[in-house]
């Protein structure tokens, strides 16, 4: 495998300013090195450049939506040139309004070379808020929503892209944050979360089984891992954080089992906020985690 790394320095989607510092918070981490030391070859494709945070209230239900459309058109082209070329994005975020373009740039990808698309969200939110139903009017509380059809037309349907992204496409892990009109959206929807207290009475290897469950050797899996899933003890360095994460150990086997199926296509590491963090200790154990994603195990594997 052959990876490109592509910084959004954005915060455009958050409640919290300091996301948009997440990019270079990962590269001091030493991602790169990392990632190199996994995989055949890394390159470092720098960061887009969108528009600055205006820091404005709701219009319509939504902050920002200009600006988060400028983000999300660039992260899409970037992220499907990398793809087309072959080769495996790890979006740097930002925040997580980011996923809608990277997962458009994935579906994209997989109506052009036949695969079949698998996203697991790993986030202590279920990011499903539409603008009817928001709290804040974050868009970051919001892509997976708009990705399945139910937001403003210029994210549902960004750069003109067909289709939605199919409800069973998506498995939810590590969700304990849900907000009164989501969750019943989220019922009605059929969405398919493993919440933390599935975690609790069935472990993260039961999980993980689940949640990729009727994978083949077709499948792109595009992973999007909200730092927030982690518990606040292990990474701090969120704006939204949630006790009653998964711990340092769920969160290695949760990667070590998406590494063993050797399937991983695409990933967005968001939401790390370094304004919140403490001496980059999130930074660095959010870099831990993907060497493991990256197949790092402590033995060597059998078959
Ligand atoms: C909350 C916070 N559900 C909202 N969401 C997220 O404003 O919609 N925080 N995603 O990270
Ligand atoms: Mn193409
Ligand atoms: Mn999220
Ligand atoms: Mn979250």
């Amino acid at each position: 495998k052959r990876v490109s790394l592509v910084g959004a320095p954005t915060d455009i989607g958050a409640g919290m300013r300091g996301a948009s510092m997440g990019p270079e918070a990962l590269r001091v981490a030493g991602i790169h090195a990392a990632l190199a030391a996994r995989v055949a070859e890394v390159e470092d494709r720098g960061n887009l450049g969108g528009p600055g945070n205006p820091w404005q209230k709701p219009v319509s239900g939504y902050r920002h939506l200009p600006e988060v459309v400028s983000w999300n058109l660039l992260a899409f082209e970037a992220l499907h040139d990398v793809l087309a070329a072959g080769r495996l994005p790890v979006l740097l975020g930002g925040d997580h309004c980011l996923g809608i373009g990277s997962i458009r740039a994935a579906m994209r990808h997989c109506r052009e070379t036949g695969k079949h698309l698998r996203v697991l969200w790993l986030d202590a939110h279920a990011d499903f808020n539409t603008p009817a139903i928001t709290p804040s009017g974050n868009l970051h509380g919001m892509p997976l929503a708009c990705l399945c059809g139910m937001g403003p037309t210029e994210l549902v349907h960004l750069a003109g892209e067909p289709g939605r992204l199919p409800i069973e496409a998506l498995r939810l892990i590590g969700v304990r944050s849900v907000d009164e009109g989501e969750r019943r959206l989220v019922h009605e929807s059929r969405l398919e979360v493993f919440d933390m207290r599935f975690i609790d009475e069935w472990g993260m290897r039961h999980t993980m089984e689940q949640a990729l469950s009727g994978i083949d050797e077709n499948t792109h899996l595009h992973v999007s891992f909200d730092v927030d899933f982690l518990d606040p003890d292990l990474a701090p360095g969120v704006g939204t954080t949630v006790p009653g994460g998964p711990t340092y150990r769920e969160a290695q086997l949760c990667m070590e089992m998406i590494a063993d199926t050797g399937l991983l296509g695409s990933l967005d590491i968001v939401e790390l906020n370094p304004a919140l963090d403490e001496r980059n200790r999130s930074a660095l154990v959010v870099v831990d985690l993907v060497e493991s994603l990256f197949g790092k195990s402590t033995l060597m594997r059998m078959g």
